[in-house]
């Protein structure tokens, strides 16, 4: 973890943060709202706020017990018949090999649940991914819940090897499976007001330990593209990894992923798509606005306000590589961008 998003008080010598300067080392986060900010209360008093409480010890409390291990966290589904789904011919494969299946079963961001990303899948168990619905509402003809089993054998799965690339400047590649993102959007016809896509992910603190001991960030997370970059066929629902259903720690039981941008682009657990007139606020810029930005495209010249982004670690590899412009995309969405938008932080 030498490159968090934000440095949250796990950073600090913390084993002699009082509770007042845990307090007082937040504040900056909280600009947020009265709800998220009252709920601060919450967290002091209620849960240890260290971000590193897991769920051992609260099984009496009649939720499932820790996962036996990084792969025994997918959910059952009644379409798991459709894993594995054929290759994609265009994303069949990548230059880079593939990153090891449980390496990257246990190196996740997924801040409902943990900071530390090798033991988020250690929390991920009371979290409930089936049944699920995902909501596409707002700018549409046909606004509508889905159910995503139905959207799953409807919309047509795939296999597609694309690399991510975190912020904090490490990479992997793996096969991600699910449908583009166009697919959906065609069903419920966005009217030509429908400007943006909005992405808004599970909001269960009963389930997600980090949604109850980090009450200060501001829960669900929240993500958005312009509707061109939502539109582009690059930009894929994913429903599963490695040929089979995701498990709870990629972001079951559907996340988004956009290759070309930083991963936080790419949110997961998602209940509702909002296409919008106005763009729409986004998660991380809201907690950090001069860190992260709207756009969050992949490139090797803009560097973090923190730490270079030239290079990148590829995880279990052991290796730096250099970084690529739109992260190798850039001959398929360079064309949606003006030099402006490429150049700064943007
Ligand atoms: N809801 C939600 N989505 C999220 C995140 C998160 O904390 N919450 N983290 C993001 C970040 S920073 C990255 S790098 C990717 C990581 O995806 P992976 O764990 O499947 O590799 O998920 C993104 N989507
Ligand atoms: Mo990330």
């Amino acid at each position: 973890m030498a490159m968090p998003l934000l440095p949250p008080d796990w950073a600090l010598p913390e084993s002699n943060v009082t509770p007042a300067a845990t307090y007082w080392s937040r504040r900056r986060f909280l600009r947020v709202g009265g709800a998220a900010a009252m709920a601060v209360g919450v967290g002091l008093t209620g849960c240890r706020a260290n971000g590193h409480d897991t769920e051992r010890g609260t099984a009496g409390q009649g939720q499932p017990a820790r996962p036996a291990g990084p792969l025994d966290t997918i959910p059952e589904t009644p379409t798991a018949d459709l894993y594995p789904a054929a290759p994609s011919p265009q994303w069949a494969a990548s230059e880079r090999p593939l990153t090891d299946r449980t390496v990257a079963a246990t190196h996740n961001n997924f801040y409902e649940f943990l900071l530390d990303k090798a033991r988020v899948w250690e929390n991920v168990g009371p979290f409930q991914a089936r049944p699920w619905t995902v909501e596409v509402t707002g700018e549409v003809e046909r606004p509508g819940v889905f159910d995503l089993d139905v959207l799953e054998r409807e919309l047509g799965l795939e296999e597609r090897v694309y690399r991510l690339r975190c912020v904090e400047a490490w990479a992997m590649t793996v096969p991600w499976t699910g449908f583009p993102l166009h697919r959906l959007l065609d069903r419920v016809q966005p009217l030509s007001s429908g400007n943006y896509v909005r992405f808004v992910s599970f909001n269960r603190p009963e389930e997600a330990v980090g949604q109850r001991t980090q009450p200060w960030y501001p829960w669900p997370y929240y993500e958005a593209l312009r509707m061109d970059e939502a539109r582009h066929d690059l930009t894929l629902m994913v429903t599963g990894v490695y040929g089979e259903p995701l498990p709870k720690q990629h972001g079951a039981p559907v996340r988004v992923v956009v290759p070309w941008k930083y991963g936080y682009k790419s949110p997961k657990s998602v209940v509702r798509i909002e296409v919008t007139r106005e763009r729409p606020p986004i998660f991380w810029h809201d907690v950090t606005p001069d860190e992260y930005r709207f756009y969050s495209n992949v490139n090797p010249a803009v560097p973090h306000p923190r730490w270079s982004q030239a290079t990148e670690e590829l995880i279990g590899e052991e290796r730096r590589v250099e970084t690529q412009l739109l992260n190798g995309y850039a001959p398929w969405v360079g064309d949606l961008y003006t030099d402006e938008i490429l150049s700064t932080l943007s």
